[in-house]
């Protein structure tokens, strides 16, 4: 009798090691390295418009920005047409307002000439605030969106401000 206990209660211990050692093995596709952000552990992108994006819930410069998005599987979101900031900027207005979201352009190689950072294309398409872009300060290379006039426009800004981010799902073929 106490043998067959005891092979019990190491089937037990068994099945417990399996389990615990089993766990997340799923969710590894778009998990963020970690120690490069701390918050994000797990990243819905959802369908807006003809993109895939996410939306960060934390506040990180355009730099770092950029990085999380690279550990998951995508790049700061460029805006190439109306379609594009259209469907951001309605889906925008489903969430608390004053936000301010980087996107990938910038202006950081070459003033003045802002580029879409995973292309390195011009930016041809632009929602400009009025008077920007300005180079506030000689010191702003980063593009965000700001809500304005009830919709979220564009302006150069600090890169190392701390804001929100947009990230853009690289197309699943690469
Ligand atoms: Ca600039
Ligand atoms: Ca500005």
């Amino acid at each position: 009798m106490g043998n067959i206990f005891k092979f019990v209660f190491h089937i037990c211990l068994l099945t417990i090691w399996v389990f615990l050692t089993s766990g997340s093995k799923t969710e590894t596709l778009v998990k963020p390295n970690e120690g490069i952000s701390s918050n994000v552990s797990y990243v819905p992108y959802k369908n807006v418009g003809e993109k895939l994006l996410y939306f960060s819930e934390e506040m990180v410069t355009w730099f770092k920005a950029n990085a999380i998005c690279r550990t998951m599987k995508g790049h700061l979101v460029s805006i190439e047409n109306y379609s594009v900031w259209n469907a951001i900027n309605e889906h925008l207005k489903t969430k608390p307002k004053n936000y301010y979201w980087w996107i990938s352009a910038n202006d950081l190689d070459s003033e003045g000439k802002f580029i879409w950072a995973n292309t390195g294309t011009p930016m041809d398409y632009a929602v400009w605030r009025q008077g920007e872009p300005n180079d506030r300060e000689k010191n702003e290379d980063c593009v965000h969106l700001i809500l304005e006039n009830g919709r979220y426009e564009m302006n150069d800004f600090r890169c190392r401000y701390p804001i929100n981010f947009i990230c853009e799902r690289e197309s699943v073929d690469k």
